[in-house]
């Protein structure tokens, strides 16, 4: 079907709903607001301060916010259209109950939780309280990733609560609290302004974290060398000194040839490396064996560029590394982020101006989500469930009997998996997608199904809560007071804008409900998020992530404050480490030894392609916000398959060609787009669609063993061309909206 420019007026049927233009009635214009709320962009780890405009209790717009340090006034292209959600007509207005073979029906609360209740009941009763899991999200403040924490344990009581970190950050955190002891990015990105060297790694940061770019630019721009590791030539590779196109997976045996090749040439730092850090030989002996031309052979980075890029690396005064989801989706994703900590730590480059390190963390509230206890192992303040001395400290603090706090649950996929086998059989969710953003997830479509009872807890009817008995409607980022710590660890204020529209509530309030209807009421007596946000404090007061000395009037007082803040006189932690105190047994930074090993998956004659997945500036996540943004629609309509010409030519396949992707869990269509910034091995698709477009539908389930992170950056797969052409995005809009 092909079609003729069409006028204005036609476009605006078409596309009308996802457009949200012309503008609804009483959607008023943006020129005269009752209020201009100085908040927080509700995507990415940025966390960009944003001004959002405010009329009759509706989000109208928005201005730039310069005075907020990070991102002084930028946005991204889904920062300028965040505000378009909470008047969205898609929002969820009421509680909806499942009516079997109707779909859903309007429910009334009392109806609702009721229901809710009288299922968890019933359900713990017979099968045991762990056979109802919860699973959360890190989109949420601290505040409601520590109530959650607490809901589960209290009031649920169940052990088997784990969150979308478990996708995102775990990885990372493992591997930080390994090598530091603590889970935080070291410096703030002030820090990458004098610094020689930045080499970012597995991180596509021009669309994934835009505002940041800034920082890296200004880097460059005082003359510091860009080393980018990807295997695909993103924007930011396409402005490096040094690309090194690495083989997914492969990105341990890189970093220990480039460590292999400081020791040769004496890049290191003796004095820090004697005195901070344990554990160098043991690094060392790892990487012995790792020539440059082994790692050539290993990695697909030539030779020349590898020590290339440990020549800047090595002689370096100042630098910055920076690592994210490309190096920490693996079975590997620890080992990957030891390994580039190790070359940190070789060069003594942390804990001094300009010099620094840091995962940067996707999700909004990605750092301080995973630090108040809402995952399976944690306690709030990162704490340890299975450590006697933890336990005891949050029982007293929520005053209960230790023995009462139930132990160490089951992680996110592997919730999932039980579910599958018939282990847990009732479910609620908050703030996660798990059908659209786990791999294999035909698997976790059959769990769905086998629930007896499942609730979700959301704003839109994602495609997970499709498959729920119950759905409440809960509130956006601007219809809440809260905080939320961002990837440079910065602690800020989330403000309340508006209220949630129709029947919908604050995601607090329905959990506190929920809590009182399960007898736990006198556990959870909280008026405001700030009571929540001082409770947190105590809690996590001592952790290693420690907030005692942080409150909301300090928080707006310094336009943000860094943990750790132990003390209420404290100002925060900027940089970390200038003590040259590091929270581990022995009080220094340790090397890890990082043996090679492959991937889940390798190609063999099968499957001999290797398929990597990630994401696109205009949409994010799941997509169930984004894809009902019209403008980020018509950036970025349908997932592409990204080739390389010369891969493409071998297997006669076109641009825009429909291409058939097969795995060991199944096969889909994508259309091909010939590109000549991948590797030749490698074909990338974006995961932010659900159904027919997810490309979750083939990727695998293996999980890094000790983070438990699934292997999204590695599947093997083979392309089948169909012959036929995709029609084009703008077709396949208008066909979607028909
Ligand atoms: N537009 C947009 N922005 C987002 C998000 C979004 O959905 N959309 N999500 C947010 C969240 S939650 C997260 S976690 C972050 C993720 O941010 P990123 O980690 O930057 O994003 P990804 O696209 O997942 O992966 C980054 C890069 O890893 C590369 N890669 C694949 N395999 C390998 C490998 O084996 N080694 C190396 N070195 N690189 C590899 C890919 O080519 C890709 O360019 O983005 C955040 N920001
Ligand atoms: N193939 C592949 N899969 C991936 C990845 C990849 O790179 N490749 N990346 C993984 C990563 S890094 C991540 S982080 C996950 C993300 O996976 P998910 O967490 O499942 O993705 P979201 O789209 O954030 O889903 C969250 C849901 O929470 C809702 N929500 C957002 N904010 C709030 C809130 O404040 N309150 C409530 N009640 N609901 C809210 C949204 O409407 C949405 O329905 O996906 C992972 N999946
Ligand atoms: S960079 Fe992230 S936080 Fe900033 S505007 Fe874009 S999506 Fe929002
Ligand atoms: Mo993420």
């Amino acid at each position: 079907m092909s079609r003729l420019p069409v006028a204005a007026e036609q476009l605006i049927a078409e596309f009308g709903p996802h457009l949200n233009y012309p503008p609804r009635e009483g959607f008023p214009g943006r020129d005269q607001p009752d209020a201009v709320v100085p908040t927080h962009c509700c995507f990415c780890g940025m966390q960009c301060g944003i001004k959002l405009l405010v009329k009759d209790n509706r989000v109208v717009g928005f201005d730039p916010w310069e005075e907020f340090p990070f991102n002084e006034g930028r946005l991204c292209p889904k920062g300028v259209q965040r505000y378009l959600q909470n008047n969205h007509p898609d929002r969820l207005l009421h509680p909806l109950a499942r009516v079997e073979g109707r779909g859903f029906a309007p429910a009334s609360w009392d109806d609702a939780l009721d229901r809710v209740v009288g299922e968890i009941r019933r359900i713990q009763s017979a099968h045991g309280r762990d056979a109802f899991a919860m699973l959360s999200g890190v989109s949420l403040t601290n505040e409601k990733s520590y109530l959650v924490g607490k809901f589960a344990r209290l009031a649920l009581k169940t052990r088997n609560l784990d969150y979308n970190g478990r996708l995102c950050m775990v990885s990372a955190g493992a591997g930080n609290k390994k090598a530091f002891g603590l889970d935080r990015a070291s410096n703030t990105y002030a820090d990458l302004e004098r610094a020689d060297v930045v080499m970012i790694c597995g991180t596509n940061v021009s669309e994934t974290f835009p505002t940041l770019t800034h920082w890296i630019w200004r880097a460059r721009d005082a003359g510091a060398k860009l080393i980018v590791v990807d295997p695909r030539m993103t924007p930011i590779a396409r402005t490096a000194d040094l690309h090194l196109p690495v083989r997914p997976g492969r990105d341990s045996a890189l970093y220990g040839a480039i460590l292999r090749e400081l020791i040769v040439h004496d890049w290191l730092d003796h004095d820090f490396i004697a005195h901070h850090t344990s554990g160098f030989d043991a690094a060392a002996a790892a990487v012995e064996s790792f020539s440059l031309p082994w790692a050539e052979e290993v990695t697909g980075v030539p030779a020349a560029q590898i020590a290339q890029a440990a020549e800047w690396w090595g002689r370096a005064a100042t630098s910055f590394l920076l690592h994210a989801r490309g190096i920490e989706h693996h079975t590997k994703g620890v080992d990957n982020v030891v390994s580039c900590i190790n070359l940190v730590l070789a060069t003594g480059r942390i804990g001094k101006p300009y010099c620094g390190y840091g995962t940067i963390t996707g999700q909004g509230n990605g750092q301080g989500g995973r630090e108040h206890g809402h995952k399976c192992d944690q306690l709030p303040g990162n704490r340890d469930i299975e450590n006697p001395q933890h336990r005891a400290y949050i029982a007293g603090v929520w005053g209960i009997p230790e023995p009462e706090l139930p132990g160490k649950g089951l992680t996110a996929y592997e919730i999932l998996e039980a579910i599958h086998r018939g282990e847990i059989r009732g479910l609620v969710s908050i703030c996660f997608n798990p059908l659209v953003s786990l791999p294999n997830s035909e698997m976790v479509r059959e769990a769905l199904e086998k629930l007896e009872f499942y609730v979700a807890i959301d704003f839109f009817l994602n495609e997970t809560a499709r498959h729920a008995d119950i759905v409440l409607p809960g509130s956006l980022h601007e219809e809440e007071e809260g905080t939320v710590t961002t990837a440079e660890g910065r602690v800020t204020r989330v403000r309340a804008a508006v209220t949630p529209p129709g029947e919908a509530r604050t995601d607090t309030a329905i959990l506190l409900d929920l809590a009182r209807r399960l007898g736990a009421g006198d556990k959870f007596a909280f008026a405001t998020s700030e009571d929540i946000f001082n409770e947190l404090r105590v809690a996590s007061r001592g952790g290693t992530a420690d907030y005692y000395g942080i409150t909301y009037e300090k928080i707006e007082r310094q336009m943000g404050v860094f943990w750790p803040c132990p003390d209420l006189d404290h100002p925060g932690t900027p940089r970390l480490w200038e003590d040259r105190k590091w929270p581990t047994n022995d009080g220094k930074a340790h090397f890890n030894a990082v043996p090679f090993r492959g991937s889940g998956e390798v190609p063999d004659p099968e499957f001999p392609i290797i398929l990597t997945t990630g994401r696109v500036v205009s949409q994010y996540l799941s997509g169930t916000q984004t894809r009902r943004i019209g403008k980020l629609v018509d950036q970025y309509p349908e997932p592409l398959l990204e080739i390389h010409p010369v891969l493409a030519a071998r297997l006669g396949i076109r641009d825009r060609e429909l291409v058939r992707v097969v795995t060991r869990r199944g096969s889909a269509e994508f259309p091909a787009q010939v590109v000549t910034t991948i590797r030749e091995d490698t074909v990338f698709v974006p995961y932010h669609w659900p159904g027919r477009k997810s490309i979750n539908r083939l990727t695998s389930g293996h999980l890094d063993p000790v983070s438990k992170i699934p292997e999204f950056k590695v599947s093997t797969c083979r392309l089948e061309p169909t012959g036929r052409t995709a029609p084009s995005a703008r077709e396949t809009a208008a066909h979607a909206s028909a």
